[in-house]
Formats: structure tokens, C-alpha cells, sequence
């Protein structure tokens, strides 16, 4: 008898699958993947059911023979271990990004002469209500805001992207890419104080007020599922700041970082060339600990920021203050750092983690960007921001077509450069 393969990485099995199941079994024994969760978030949704669960529904199929566990996104060793005659998958997979996929799976069986059998794919009302479902139960607050938490545990490093509205929270939901062989996508956003108020045209200064900023999340939380981790700038008065804990906690918000400042906020890359104020330890402390008993889930992170790098005030200041914040109850630390060069940066991780192992370090490598993820995991770091990069390529590129409008004094130059129409109207989905 034939061997026959696919692998499934989805949480629910609809008429769909069982058809592609059924199609499979006619040409020969059948073996069933499932993804493993780590591999199944690089690329696709979260699942919402676990993993076990997932294996259950598989094997009480009756046309599935054998039930394996895929860990690769991509198949060429699990073909290797199994050596199938026929890899059978949906064709879906012929389109961008999945393609990658499917190359890799031509690859690994041209080596015996194994063969690709597509099966049409199905995708009706059913299983679009289906998918819709499934999207509808990510976004929920209740399940948004754990996942940051989830994420820490099954991904080697957390990568957010900052967005500050419903488009930003598009692209940082859709944007897929495959490069070297991999496919990868962002976890998390990022709702920037610095970006949110450049969006309004406003200074980093604390002055787009919590009602605001609160509206961003809502605009951001209608069309996206990722978790939304939000810079609460200094966290206000500890008498506001718990009240602004409740209110993100209610809206699904994963994490708030608050900085240990005080007085007028300046943004942090100016340093030490503008007045700022770092806040005292026990004040900070204190106004940590009223959070985290304000805070009514075990979902909700409050991630302390430590300004002592950018405020020049040592090494030796900002592990102490990371050490008292993770006791007054801090669920991370994130260290921050305007040099060029990583080595501060590098060395607080080192040093942080002979003692701590296990609170979650976070990083913003705005002005440290040669940096690579992979060197970031490795000194400890849990979650990188990428915090302005999306504000900063989209405002040069508007000015320029603005300028062009005006120097042609017709739109055509500057349309050549720009976005198909249809290209952008297919990034919204309609319900
Ligand atoms: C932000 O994005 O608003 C931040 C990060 O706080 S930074 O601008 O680097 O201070
Ligand atoms: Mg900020």
C-alpha cells in the first residue's frame, strides 16, 4: 500500500478538511501532521484549541490511519522520517506566502520521487462563517489579553510592531513574509505613545490624554486578533495609573510598560539633551504594586521601563531598579538604551539574567537596529518592540507624493509609485 501525507494546521476540522482527508485515504495509507503550536504561530493564527485536543479530533477520523506531530513549518524532515509516496494538500497552497511551503515539499520528495497531489480547496459560506468565528473569539478581550502570556512561553522571542490605528493594525496582523526558507509574521503590537501622538500631530509629551489613546485601542481592537502590548508613557499619578490598569485590562489590552519618570515626559531618545526626571525607586515601586492590585485577571502585565541607561546614571542604577521593580511586582523589564551600539544594552541582559531567569526582559532597538533577533534571544531578551518604524517609513513617503502633486501639478508622477487602488480596498475584509 501507498504511504500518503498532509498535515493540518488548523483548530478546527470543517467539511473542508474532511474532504481533503477523504481524497487523501483513496491513494493510499494515511498519515495525518498536526503542527505543533510554536510552529503553527509563525506563520497562522493562535490556536484556539490546544494541542492535545487538536490530536484527539485527528485520530477519531475514521479515514486517518496515523497521527503525527509536525514541528517545522516546513515539511522536509518530516518527510525525510517518513518517506511518503504522496504529499496531498489543498491548492491553496500554489498562492503567496503558502508557495514557499509547497517549493519545500517538492523539494524534499524529488530526492526519492515522491509525488504533490493538490486537492481543490474548498472554502463556501460554511467554512467562511467558520473562519469568522474563529477570528471573533481571538479578538475577544478575554482571549486577547492572555496571549501575550502564552506567546512568552511558546516563542523563542515575541516580536511587536507598533501600530496606531485601524490600517497599522492591518498590516501588523496581516503582513506575512517568507525569507531564507522561513515564513514569519509578528506577534504583538505596539501602541506607541511617540506614535500615537505623532499621528495627531501632537508632542511625545503626555498630552494626548488616556481618552485618546483609548480610542486608538478601539480602533485597533475592531480589525485586528494579536495581543496589544501599550506604552503608558509614565503611568500618570499612581491614583490614575489604576484606574488606567481596569480600563485596559477591560478592553483586552495584554501588557502596559510605564517608565520610571516624573515631572514633564520628554521622549527618551532626546536623553539627556532635554530636562527629564527620573522617578525615585519607592515612588515608582509603589506605583507598581497599586497596579498590580488593581488589576483583577492573571492575565495583565505591568513591565516596568527603566530610564537609567538613557539618563546616563549607570549600569549599577538600572539593575538595582530592575531588581526592586520585579519586587514590588513587576511582570517584566524593559530596558532601554539611545546608543548606537548594543553593548549596554547587552550587558544589562547578561548581568540581569545571572540573577533573574525568568522575568521577561523587553527591548526597543530603535537606535541599537543593527542588532539581530536571534543575538537578542540569546542574552535573554523575551520581547523586542519594533516601536516607531512603520510612523517613520509612511511620513516621508506621503510628503514626497504631496510635494510631487505640487511640482507636476498633476497626480500621475506621483501614482506611479503608489498602492493600486484594488490593492488596498483587498486589505479590509468585509464581514
Ligand atoms: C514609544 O514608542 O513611544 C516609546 C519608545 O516610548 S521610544 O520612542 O524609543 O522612547
Ligand atoms: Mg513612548
Amino acid at each position: 500500500m501507498k504511504r500518503v501525507y498532509t498535515c493540518f494546521c488548523t483548530d478546527v476540522i470543517h467539511e473542508g478538511h474532511i474532504n481533503l482527508i477523504r481524497e487523501a485515504r483513496k491513494y493510499g495509507e494515511l498519515t495525518v501532521g498536526i503542527l505543533s503550536d510554536a510552529a503553527m504561530i509563525k506563520f497562522n493564527r493562535f490556536p484556539t484549541v490546544d494541542f492535545e485536543e487538536r490530536i484527539r479530533i485527528v485520530k477519531e477520523i475514521p479515514e486517518v490511519d496515523n497521527v503525527v506531530i509536525q514541528d517545522d513549518v516546513m515539511y522536509d524532515s518530516i518527510i525525510e522520517k517518513l518517506r511518503p509516496d504522496y504529499v496531498v494538500h489543498g491548492d491553496n497552497w500554489l498562492e503567496e506566502p503558502l508557495n514557499s511551503i509547497r517549493n519545500n515539499v517538492a523539494n524534499a520528495l524529488s530526492s526519492y520521487g515522491g509525488e504533490i497531489i493538490d486537492i481543490p480547496y474548498t472554502y463556501n459560506e460554511t467554512v467562511k462563517n467558520i473562519d469568522d468565528r474563529i477570528k471573533a473569539k481571538l479578538a475577544m478581550p478575554e482571549y486577547r489579553r492572555k496571549r501575550l502570556k502564552q506567546l512568552i512561553d511558546i516563542r523563542s522571542l515575541v516580536k511587536a510592531i507598533e501600530v496606531h490605528s485601524g490600517l497599522t493594525g492591518l498590516i501588523a496582523e496581516k503582513t506575512i513574509v517568507e525569507h531564507d526558507g522561513e515564513l514569519d509574521q509578528f506577534d504583538a503590537m505596539w501602541i506607541s505613545s511617540l506614535c500615537d501622538s505623532t499621528a495627531k500631530g501632537k508632542p511625545d509629551i503626555e498630552l494626548v490624554d488616556m481618552t485618546s489613546r483609548y480610542r486608538t485601542i478601539d480602533d485597533v481592537t475592531e480589525v485586528t486578533t494579536k495581543p496589544i502590548i501599550f506604552d503608558g508613557d509614565t503611568g500618570g499619578l499612581t491614583e490614575h495609573f489604576v484606574y488606567t490598569v481596569r480600563t485596559l485590562e477591560k478592553m483586552g489590552v495584554s501588557a502596559v510598560i510605564i517608565e520610571d519618570k516624573t515631572g514633564l515626559k520628554k521622549n527618551s531618545l532626546f536623553g539627556t539633551e532635554v530636562a527629564q526626571t527620573q522617578d525615585s525607586i519607592e515612588n515608582f515601586s509603589s506605583k507598581i504594586a497599586a497596579g498590580k492590585k488593581a488589576q483583577l485577571t492573571d492575565d495583565f502585565m505591568i513591565i516596568a521601563r527603566i530610564e537609567s541607561l538613557i539618563l546616563e546614571k549607570g549600569m549599577d542604577d538600572a539593575l538595582n531598579r530592575a531588581r526592586s521593580f520585579v519586587k514590588a511586582g513587576a511582570d517584566g523589564i524593559m530596558i532601554h538604551s539611545r546608543k548606537k551600539d548594543p553593548a549596554e544594552i547587552l550587558e544589562f541582559c547578561d548581568k540581569f539574567r545571572t540573577e533573574d531567569k525568568e522575568t521577561p526582559i523587553v527591548v526597543v532597538p530603535s537606535s541599537f537596529n543593527t542588532i539581530t533577533e536571534a543575538e537578542l534571544a540569546e542574552h535573554g531578551v523575551n520581547i523586542v518592540i519594533y516601536a516607531n518604524q512603520l510612523t517613520r517609513s509612511a511620513f516621508p513617503a506621503m510628503k514626497q507624493t504631496a510635494e510631487d502633486i505640487l511640482r507636476y501639478h498633476r497626480a500621475k508622477e506621483a501614482d506611479d509609485r503608489l498602492m493600486p487602488i484594488k490593492d488596498i480596498i483587498t486589505l479590509i475584509d468585509e464581514i
